[in-house]
C-alpha cells in the first residue's frame, strides 16, 4: 500500500477520499480563527505523501541559458532572505457539491471548506531565479515557470503545474518557496520540506514537496495543467469538451460562504436575532471590500462587519494594492423577521475591482465542477 506511510490526521476533518487523502474542516470550526491551524487546514492530495529526508533533499532549478542551480534545504534557508506572507489557499473544486446538486460533475464532492488561511515563510522564488542566472533578457523567450513535485503515481509520473513567468519574477507577486507554515516546518501533508506558495492563485499551482523548478517557453505538460483545472460552458459535456480550448485556471474569482449557522440548523424565536459568520476572498490579490448578507433569501440586504486579524474586532491595515492575499472573515447579527418560520440566509462578496458573485449555480455549472462561487445560501428553521 503506497499510502501506508501517510501521516496521521486530525479526527475532526471531513474526509472526501482516504487514498489519496482529501479532507476539509467542519465549516463552523474553519472561521473560529483567522489563521487556520495546520492540523485542520484542508488537505488535497492526488498521490501518496512522499517521505523526504531533509538532509539529502535537493531543489533543482533548470531551463535557464545562464546555467542551473541545485540547493540543499540548508542553502535555501540560509542563502536567501526569509519572507513571511499570510495567504489563503483555495482548491478550484471548493463548493463543488453545490454544482453536483444541479447536475452531476466529475470530482471530489467538496463542501465550502476546501479553503484555508495560513502564514507561510520561505525564500522568494524571484530571488532563487535570479541566483540561478535569470536575466531580464530571458523574458524574451521564457513565459512560464514549471514546478515538479516529488509525489509520484505507480508509473513514476510526478505531480506538476506551472504559473506565468511574470507572476513568478515580479517583486509584487510574492511567490514563495516556503519551508514554514504557521511558524513551524511545513507538515508532511502540506509539502514538507518545501512547497511553492503562489498567493492569489488556485491551489493546484501551489506545488507541494517541490523537487524541480523549470523556466520555460511552455506551460507544464502535466495532466493537471493541460487536462484538468479549466473552466467550460454549462453546455459543454464530456463528448464535446476540448481541453485545449480553455486556459488553465490561475487567479480565482471572488468567493464567499456562510460557515455559521449551518444548513438545516435551528434558531430559537426567544433569541430574537441570528448571528451569521463566514469567509470572503478573491484571487489575484484583489481585496474583498464588502460582504452583503440577506436573511430573507435575497430580498433585502445588510452589510457585514469585515475582520482581518486574529483578535477579530478591528480591521488590520489594508494590504498594498493588488497584494491582498488573505481572506477576510465577516459577521452580521440580524433581528429575526417577525412572521418567518424559516430563514434563507444568503451572502455575496465584492472585491476592489467590483467583481461580484453570480446569484445562482446553473449559469456557471461546468462538467468538472470548478469555480463554484454562486451566492451561498443556507436554510435555518425558527423554533417557536
Ligand atoms: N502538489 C503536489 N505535489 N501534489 C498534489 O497533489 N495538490 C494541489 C496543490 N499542490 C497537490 C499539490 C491542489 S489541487 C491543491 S488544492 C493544493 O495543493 C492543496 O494544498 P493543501 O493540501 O496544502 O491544502
Ligand atoms: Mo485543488
Amino acid at each position: 500500500d503506497p499510502y501506508s506511510s501517510d501521516p496521521k490526521r486530525h479526527p475532526v476533518l471531513h474526509i472526501n477520499s482516504l487514498k489519496p487523502f482529501n479532507a476539509e474542516p467542519p465549516p463552523e470550526i474553519l472561521t473560529d480563527s483567522y489563521i487556520t491551524p495546520s492540523a485542520i487546514f484542508f488537505k488535497r492530495n492526488h498521490l501518496p505523501v512522499p517521505q523526504v529526508d531533509p538532509a539529502s533533499y535537493k531543489l533543482h532549478v533548470d531551463g535557464l541559458p545562464g546555467g542551473s542551480l541545485t540547493l540543499s534545504l540548508e542553502e535555501l534557508k540560509t542563502q536567501f532572505p526569509k519572507h513571511t506572507i499570510t495567504a489563503t489557499l483555495q482548491c478550484a473544486g471548493n463548493r463543488r457539491s453545490e454544482m453536483n446538486k444541479v447536475k452531476q460533475v466529475k470530482g471530489l464532492n467538496w463542501g465550502i471548506a476546501a479553503i484555508s488561511n495560513a502564514t507561510w515563510s520561505g525564500a522568494k522564488l524571484r530571488d532563487v531565479l535570479l541566483a540561478a542566472g535569470y536575466r531580464p533578457d530571458d523574458a524574451q523567450w521564457a513565459r512560464h515557470v514549471q514546478f515538479e513535485g516529488l509525489d509520484k503515481d505507480v508509473t513514476g509520473t510526478t505531480y506538476g503545474a506551472s504559473i506565468p513567468l511574470n507572476k513568478a519574477i515580479s517583486e509584487e507577486g510574492d511567490v514563495l518557496l516556503a519551508y514554514e507554515m504557521n511558524g513551524e516546518d511545513i507538515p508532511a501533508d502540506h509539502g514538507y520540506p518545501v512547497r511553492v506558495v503562489v498567493p492569489g492563485t488556485v491551489g493546484a499551482r501551489n506545488v507541494k514537496w517541490l523537487g524541480k523548478i523549470i523556466v520555460s517557453a511552455d506551460e507544464s505538460s502535466s495532466h493537471w495543467q493541460q487536462n484538468d483545472y479549466k473552466g467550460f460552458s454549462p453546455g459543454t459535456d464530456w463528448d464535446t469538451v476540448d481541453f485545449k480550448s480553455a486556459p488553465a485556471i490561475q487567479e480565482l474569482p471572488i468567493q464567499s460562504a456562510i460557515t455559521t449557522p449551518s444548513d438545516g440548523a435551528m434558531v430559537n424565536r426567544s433569541s430574537e436575532e441570528v448571528t451569521v459568520k463566514g469567509y470572503a476572498w478573491s484571487g489575484g490579490g484583489r481585496e474583498v471590500v464588502r460582504v452583503d448578507v440577506s436573511v430573507d433569501g435575497g430580498k433585502t440586504w445588510q452589510v457585514a462587519e469585515l475582520k482581518s486579524s486574529e483578535k477579530g474586532q478591528e480591521l488590520g491595515p489594508s494590504p498594498p494594492p493588488g497584494r491582498a492575499w488573505a481572506w477576510k472573515l465577516w459577521e452580521l447579527t440580524a433581528p429575526l423577521p417577525a412572521e418567518a418560520q424559516e430563514l434563507e440566509i444568503v451572502c455575496k462578496a465584492v472585491d476592489n475591482s467590483y467583481n461580484m458573485q453570480p446569484d445562482t449555480v446553473p449559469p456557471i455549472w461546468n462538467l468538472r465542477g470548478v469555480l463554484s462561487n454562486a451566492w451561498h445560501r443556507v436554510k435555518v428553521k425558527i423554533r417557536e
